[in-house]
Parts: structure tokens; C-alpha cells; sequence
């Protein structure tokens, strides 16, 4: 029952919960090298759970994990969670001190990492000196210091199988780093019962997912939208998961597409304009049921283009890392483009303003809280930013929003990157979609730059559309033309790419600073 604190291991409710309902033979992950049914799947996390607890990990004890997609990092997850550890799945695209600096934070005694990432790892121990046992996916070990253990993948995997540790609920089952697009990294600390939560609302009620479903994210495991997507929420129904390790690129994302033919894709809005970009066929995404957008807000052109030339629709949620998952969506059929929708089930929201004070009325912006099942306990040692973000039952997400007459939601962007023109507020994200919309811009970040007298405007970075050329003064016409003139950028700068973080998400502080040189 949630809200108690029974027992409850959320790798026993995705694995071992399908082999006893009688889906043991059902496909559970495919990856390109090995295709496991539930049965294999729930064999090889117990016998990675045995091997981590030879190697001498003890329930609650953290495993960092640096690894690209495929069956070690799901069963490296999913053998800790079972072992009553603590899988803390990091980003795989940072370098050996920023691995290192997460690493030393969260105190793992053992690292899990992918060949590709033994030199960052290398780096990494450095800094983290608890570090005392490298797992690696390939069978000769690279030396590390004099002081670290090295083990390899298969060493774990033909380990004797581990029994499911007593968990409760409300014990501590998944840590998960964000530093939001500028800040110091904190791991968030999520529970064993949250993960069933996220399954039971946006999974079930939001995404209707089901046992004949295939799922496939381009967002990775390491990241909180990822897990859902490629994890919790398929094995939470009997359905399966396509794993895939490489970088997500078009043409290889296209192909990936091809030969495993899912019914729901998940991606992010940059990711959804690249695939608008390349010159897949238009059929590609002829077997995906559902795509499916998050991380930030999707312009309604790409929600449009999108789904006249791939024939699909796009739903557009919110979520954070925090939340663990989406918790404001639009529905299937019933998308209203340039929203984030209504709440998920099980999730309330309410938009406060600078004093906290909740602001009833529609139209007008604030900050975004949510309260709801998933909410992370809390960051790791950092007393005072928890206590700024999580609010009793309310987490406070830092993303300004208004709601609309129809009740559905609209991000304006992030709280603090909200830039003012002639004394006015103006949303960055409504000035980008406007952008979008003129078949010279591929991309485009609006940041606050100040002009020769000191005062701040609107400025416009865009990557040019392929095969064509920005136009500064067409562009800011096009602008004036579509928005409230106060809105129009009062330069626009063309660059080959924008600042990204990790996720996908537009680095505006460096973008900002660049427009200030
Ligand atoms: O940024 C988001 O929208 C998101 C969605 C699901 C899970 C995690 C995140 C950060």
C-alpha cells in the first residue's frame, strides 16, 4: 500500500514480479548484440547482485555506474537495486575530473565503466579516493592505481545469484546527479516506492504502455527521463526495451528505428529537430504509436513539422530529475501544441509567485511546484539547497509557467532566464518558437544582452537551417511581425551550433556570456 513502509524492492516489482505472473518468456530487452526474455533478464540481476556483493558491496552502499546503454548497465542498475545498494547511473559525456567530482561526492566504493570512459574513470579515482574497485565490460582489465581492484564484467555476471535484500518503500534505491543547466552537480536520493509510482501514473495513465509495446529512448539510462522511458516503464508491463549504445545521430537513430520497430519513441526537442533536419526517409517511424518529448518545452513548429512529415504525434511533458519523471503532460490525441498539458494523475501543480504566494488566475506567470508520489527524499549533503527545493510536500522546480484558459500549461522558460524589454517580461522560449517558424533557422537561443546604453534586450543566437543563410534584418522583421514588437530580438547572431548541457538543454549562460564579448 503506498505511503506505508512495507517491504518492496522496485528490481524485484519489474523482474522477478513478471517471472512469477507467468511473463518469463517474454522479450524484455533487445539490444544489438543479445535479445533477453524476462526469465534471462531476472537470472543474470541476480547474479550481478551476487557478484557486487562478493566484491564486497553492502546494502545501502552506493555503485557509481559510467556506462554506455546495453545489458551491463540495466542489470549493474537493477542487480544493485536487488542487493538493497544504491545504482547512482552518471553521465557518460563528462570528462575524468567531472566524473571524479560526483565520485567523490557521492562516496561509491565501486565504479562501473564502459571501455570507452577507462580514461575519464582513470582521472576520476584520482579525486575519490573511497574508490576502491573497478568493474569493467571488457575482459582485460586496464591498471588503475595500486590501490583499486579491477573486476570484469563477466566475473560479475557468472557470480552465484543473490537473494532480493528486505527493502522497504521507503528505502533509499536510486541517486541520480543534476546540477540544472548551471550549478554544482547534487545527487538526488530516490525511493524503492517511487519508481513504482512514476509506472502506475505517467506509465500507465499517461502513456497507456502495455505488454505488446517496444520501447525506445534516445535519452540514456544515466539520465532520470531515460530510466523511465528504456526501464522502469517496459518492465513495470511486461513490454520491451531496445537498448542501444551508441550516440544518438539521425541516420543511426533512423536505422535503430528500422530494425527494432518500436511503438514508443521518446526523444528531446533538439533531437526531434535534427531528425527534421536529416533526410531520413519519411516513413521511419512508421511502427512508433506515441512519440514522446521532454527535458524542455517543444516549439508547437516542431510539433507540427514532426507530425505532417513522420505522420506521428508528439506528447510534450515536463519533468525533472527531482520528480524522478514527467508529472505535467499533454495526452495521446489530445495534444495542444506549444503546451506542457495538465497534470499526470497523482501529481498537482501550482504556479506561486516571487513571495510563494499561489497565483489563482490564468494568464499570469510564475514559478512552477509540483507535489506528487515521486518527489526524491532530498539532495545528498546539501542541507541548505534541499531545503530551497523541496518545500514540505512541494517541490519547487525553478521553471516559470502560466496557465492557460483551457488549463492546460505554458513554460516560459527557466525562472531566472526570463529577460526584461522596455521595463516588460519577455518569455525567451515564445521569441524562439517565433524564430523557428521561418525556414531559415534550425535552432535558436534568446538571451538578454545589453545595448549601447547599458540596458538590456533581447538577442537572438541561431544555427541557419541547412543549405541556408540567416538574415539579420528579415529575421527581426519576421519577429516584429508575429510578437508584440518589445518582444523582437535587437540582434541576431548567427553560429554554427548552440551550448548544450548533457541533456540536451541550451546552456544560456554561455550563450549569454557570448553575446556580451
Ligand atoms: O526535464 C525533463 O522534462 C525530465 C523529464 C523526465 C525525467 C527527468 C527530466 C529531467
Amino acid at each position: 500500500m503506498a505511503g506505508s513502509n512495507s517491504a518492496f524492492n522496485a528490481a524485484d516489482y519489474l523482474l522477478d514480479r513478471q517471472v512469477r505472473e507467468g511473463n518469463g518468456d517474454r522479450v524484455a530487452v533487445v539490444t544489438s548484440g543479445r535479445t533477453l526474455s524476462y526469465g534471462e533478464l531476472a537470472a543474470e540481476v541476480h547474479r550481478v547482485a551476487g557478484g557486487l556483493a562478493a566484491i564486497g558491496v553492502r546494502p545501502e552502499e552506493r555503485v557509481m555506474l559510467c556506462m554506455v546503454d546495453g545489458i551491463e548497465m540495466l542489470t549493474g542498475i537493477l542487480g544493485a537495486m536487488r542487493l538493497g545498494a544504491v545504482p547512482v547511473p552518471v553521465s557518460t559525456m563528462v570528462t575524468g575530473p567531472e566524473l571524479g567530482k560526483v565520485l567523490a561526492d557521492s562516496r561509491a566504493r565501486v565504479l562501473c565503466v564502459s571501455d570507452e570512459f577507462s580514461a575519464a574513470a582513470k582521472a576520476a579515482i584520482e579525486l575519490a579516493p573511497e574508490v576502491t574497485d573497478v568493474v569493467l565490460d571488457r575482459a582485460d582489465p586496464i591498471h588503475f592505481s595500486t590501490r583499486i581492484k579491477t573486476h570484469d564484467w563477466t566475473e560479475l555476471s557468472t557470480s552465484e545469484a543473490w537473494p532480493a535484500y528486505r527493502t522497504w518503500e521507503d528505502s533509499p534505491a536510486l541517486w541520480l546527479y543534476t546540477s540544472g543547466t548551471t550549478g554544482e552537480p547534487k545527487g538526488a536520493m530516490h525511493r524503492h516506492a517511487s519508481i513504482r509510482a512514476v509506472c502506475e501514473t505517467y506509465g500507465s495513465q499517461v502513456l497507456g504502455i502495455r505488454d505488446d509495446d517496444r520501447c525506445f529512448s534516445v535519452a540514456k539510462l544515466f539520465f532520470a527521463y531515460g530510466i523511465g522511458n528504456s526501464a522502469f516503464f517496459p518492465l513495470a508491463v511486461g513490454a520491451s526495451s531496445i537498448l542501444d549504445p551508441g550516440r544518438p545521430d539521425p541516420h543511426a537513430v533512423a536505422e535503430t528505428v528500422r530494425a527494432g520497430r518500436p511503438t514508443l519513441f521518446f526523444g528531446v526537442p533538439t533531437f526531434y529537430s535534427a531528425l527534421l533536419a536529416s533526410d531520413i526517409p519519411d516513413d521511419t517511424f512508421s511502427s512508433v504509436r506515441q512519440a514522446v518529448s521532454a527535458g524542455e518545452p517543444l516549439p508547437a513548429v516542431i510539433f507540427e513539422r514532426f507530425r505532417e512529415r513522420f505522420g506521428v504525434e508528439i506528447l510534450d511533458g515536463i519533468g525533472s530529475t527531482e520528480a524522478l519523471h514527467i508529472f505535467l503532460s499533454n495526452r495521446p490525441g489530445q495534444a495542444v501544441p506549444g503546451t506542457t498539458g495538465v497534470a499526470v494523475p497523482g501529481y498537482d501543480v501550482e504556479i506561486r509567485d516571487t513571495g510563494g504566494a499561489v497565483i489563482d488566475g490564468a494568464g499570469q506567470p510564475g514559478e512552477l511546484y509540483v507535489r506528487g508520489p515521486s518527489t526524491a527524499v532530498g539532495y545528498w549533503s546539501r542541507y541548505e539547497t534541499t531545503k530551497l527545493v523541496f518545500q514540505g510536500e512541494w517541490l519547487r522546480t525553478g521553471d516559470s509557467y502560466l496557465r492557460n484558459d483551457d488549463g492546460t500549461y505554458t513554460c516560459l522558460g527557466r525562472f531566472n532566464d526570463m529577460l526584461k524589454a522596455g521595463g516588460i517580461w519577455v518569455s525567451p522560449a515564445e521569441v524562439e518558437q517565433r524564430l523557428l517558424q521561418h525556414p531559415d533557422v534550425a535552432e535558436a537561443a534568446v538571451v538578454a544582452a545589453p545595448d549601447t546604453d547599458g540596458i538590456d534586450k533581447p538577442v537572438a543566437c541561431v544555427v541557419p537551417a541547412a543549405g541556408r543563410e540567416v538574415d539579420e534584418r528579415a529575421l527581426i522583421e519576421f519577429c516584429r511581425e508575429g510578437l508584440a514588437s518589445f518582444k523582437r530580438p535587437r540582434a541576431v547572431v548567427s553560429v554554427a551550433e548552440l551550448p548544450k548541457t548533457a541533456t540536451g538543454k541550451i546552456r544560456r549562460n554561455v550563450v549569454r556570456e557570448s553575446v556580451r564579448d
